[in-house]
């Protein structure tokens, strides 16, 4: 709801400036969560016109129109030489022709991000099973030479029957090294020696768990039911609620544990196609033309990530290159680092708390002192006194702990973490593997409000300032 100033005329001098401040802050809180829109905006005070600076980030997009694809193998798409089809179901409807030298007949990898909604659909089609029973296997390779955050289910729409094994894999380093995301198959015990799960299996404490699914495999009723999902809003809504009305408790929760945002973060994707769809247990071996893989539309909906340094994300059409068109102070794709200049405390990612509006961490001038410097930001300037960590609609403590005057969660034993989100280590070897391990707690500014509120008087900041100092230089 934007708020008004209301028309004033006698005492339009005395209001004007009390109520251009309070248009303006109002402002800067988002109307919706997820609106992280802007970076900084003019604020008035006492002592006149200053920046205030907030985190912020892109909005997300359709990241389609920004990506590479490439096939492996590169010869794996059909018609060069030209091939007929037939259709699964039926062996004797062979009415599907493919050659790569004729438009209306080829299907290039392009047509599966093209706009859908024409009929006929558009779609990449593979050359068909003829080397059985050699795997038909095909790699589809997603890459945007740059870190996205993902805020929204893939979806990919076969057109031919979904496959029977299928594995979806991410990569975090632009393609040197990737991981699984999810596995599918018609039998998981069979194709991945893994127990079939749904994403409705997991609970906050397994959402990292890469589970095989049989909910996108299954056979016969393919032709109504075309579409193989990662489910993102599913794994959300486990700390935003099911309809994601909550979604400060997931920003929060993406805030305090690195390996979270990190799991929704991807530099490239990839399909790697294992198992046609056959429609039975038998190939029917004499007629190979009946297998293949066809896709319409692959939807991959994310944001640039840019640290919360930046509102907007742009494309060189020239270099085929995304990069964020970072505040704060800070440069880089991912406004990974602070500019030249100003290194006057190390580069750290924004943050989301405190709500509403998050603390930008700006890079400020090398030419501030150290312990001054500790003193301005470090704190979360502005509105450190607002600094609300917990909270009973937004930001609730887990797994049942209780939240104290806004600004701790008290943990019920067994559990820690800021909103008591992870489970205390008992067992030292399994604490390595815990997936909740945030590193980068330690960086966070939140902590260092909390010892702030732990040492109170002169004593107690000038402990802070000097621990300040002593986590910004490990
Ligand atoms: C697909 O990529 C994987 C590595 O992720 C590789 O091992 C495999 O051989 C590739 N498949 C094909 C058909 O090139
Ligand atoms: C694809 O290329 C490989 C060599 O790169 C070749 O062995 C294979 O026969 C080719 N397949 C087709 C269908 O042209
Ligand atoms: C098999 O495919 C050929 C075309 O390659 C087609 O003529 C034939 O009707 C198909 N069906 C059977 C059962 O052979
Ligand atoms: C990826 O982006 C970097 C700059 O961010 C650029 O130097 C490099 O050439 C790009 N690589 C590809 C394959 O486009
Ligand atoms: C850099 O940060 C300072 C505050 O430390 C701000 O006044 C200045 O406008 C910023 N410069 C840029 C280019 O963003
Ligand atoms: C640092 O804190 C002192 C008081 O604690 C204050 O007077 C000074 O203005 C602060 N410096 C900055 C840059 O905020
Ligand atoms: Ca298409």
């Amino acid at each position: 709801m934007p708020l008004r100033c209301p028309t004033m005329q006698p005492l339009r001098a005395v209001f004007v400036s009390v109520c251009v401040s309070v248009c303006m802050s109002m402002q800067h809180y988002p109307a919706a969560w997820g609106h992280y829109d802007v970076c900084k905006s003019q604020i008035y005070t006492e002592e006149g016109v200053t920046w205030d600076y907030m985190a912020c980030q892109p909005e997300a997009t359709d990241m389609t129109k920004y990506l590479t694809v490439s096939l492996e193998p590169h010869n794996i798409t059909c018609g060069d030489p030209p091939e007929t089809y037939c259709a699964l179901e039926n062996p004797y409807m062979c009415n599907n022709e493919c050659d790569a030298t004729t438009e209306e007949l080829a299907h290039p990898p392009e047509l599966m991000f093209d706009f859908e909604g024409r009929n006929p659909t558009t779609f990449w089609q593979s050359t068909s099973w003829k080397k059985f029973p050699k795997p038909l296997e095909v790699n589809v390779t997603l890459s945007w030479n740059k870190t996205i955050e993902l805020t929204d289910d893939i979806i990919v729409t076969f057109e031919s029957g979904r496959p029977e094994q299928m594995l979806l894999e991410k990569s975090l380093d632009y393609g040197k090294t990737w991981t699984p995301y999810q596995f599918y198959a018609t039998d998981c015990l069979d194709a991945f020696t893994m127990e079939p799960k749904t994403v409705n299996e997991l609970t906050q404490r397994t959402l990292l768990d890469i589970i095989c699914t049989e909910d996108y495999s299954r056979g016969y009723v393919w032709k109504y039911d075309k579409t193989v999902r990662f489910e993102i809003k599913d794994r959300f809504a486990l700390f935003a609620g099911p309809r994601l009305h909550n979604m400060a408790s997931l920003y929060g929760q993406l805030d305090t544990t690195r390996n979270l945002r990190d799991f929704f973060t991807v530099t490239d994707l990839r399909i790697r196609l294992l198992k046609p769809a056959t429609g039975s247990t038998v190939v029917d071996e004499n007629n190979l033309s009946r297998y293949f893989y066809a896709i319409s539309d692959i939807k991959v909906q994310g944001r640039c990530k840019c640290n919360l340094h930046s509102n907007s994300c742009v494309f060189d059409k020239d270099k085929a290159r995304l990069g964020c068109e970072c505040e704060h102070n800070t440069t880089g794709p991912d406004c990974g680092r602070c500019k030249r200049h100003y290194h006057g405390r190390s580069w750290s990612v924004g943050s989301y708390l405190p709500i509403p509006k998050g603390t930008a961490n700006i890079c400020i001038h090398s030419s501030h002192v150290p312990v001054h410097r500790a003193n301005a930001s470090s704190l979360g300037t502005a509105n450190r006194n607002q600094a609300r960590v917990c909270d009973s609609t937004m930001l609730r403590c887990q797994n049942g702990g209780t939240c104290h005057h806004h600004q701790r969660c008290h943990c019920p034993p067994g559990f820690t973490g800021i909103l008591c989100e992870r489970a205390r280590c008992q067992d030292p070897t399994r604490c390595e593997e815990d997936p909740w391990s945030g590193q980068e707690s330690f960086h966070h500014p939140l902590l260092l409000q909390h010892l702030h509120f732990l040492l109170p008087g002169p004593r107690g900041l000038l402990f802070t300032l000097l621990l300040v100092m002593v986590v910004s230089f490990c």
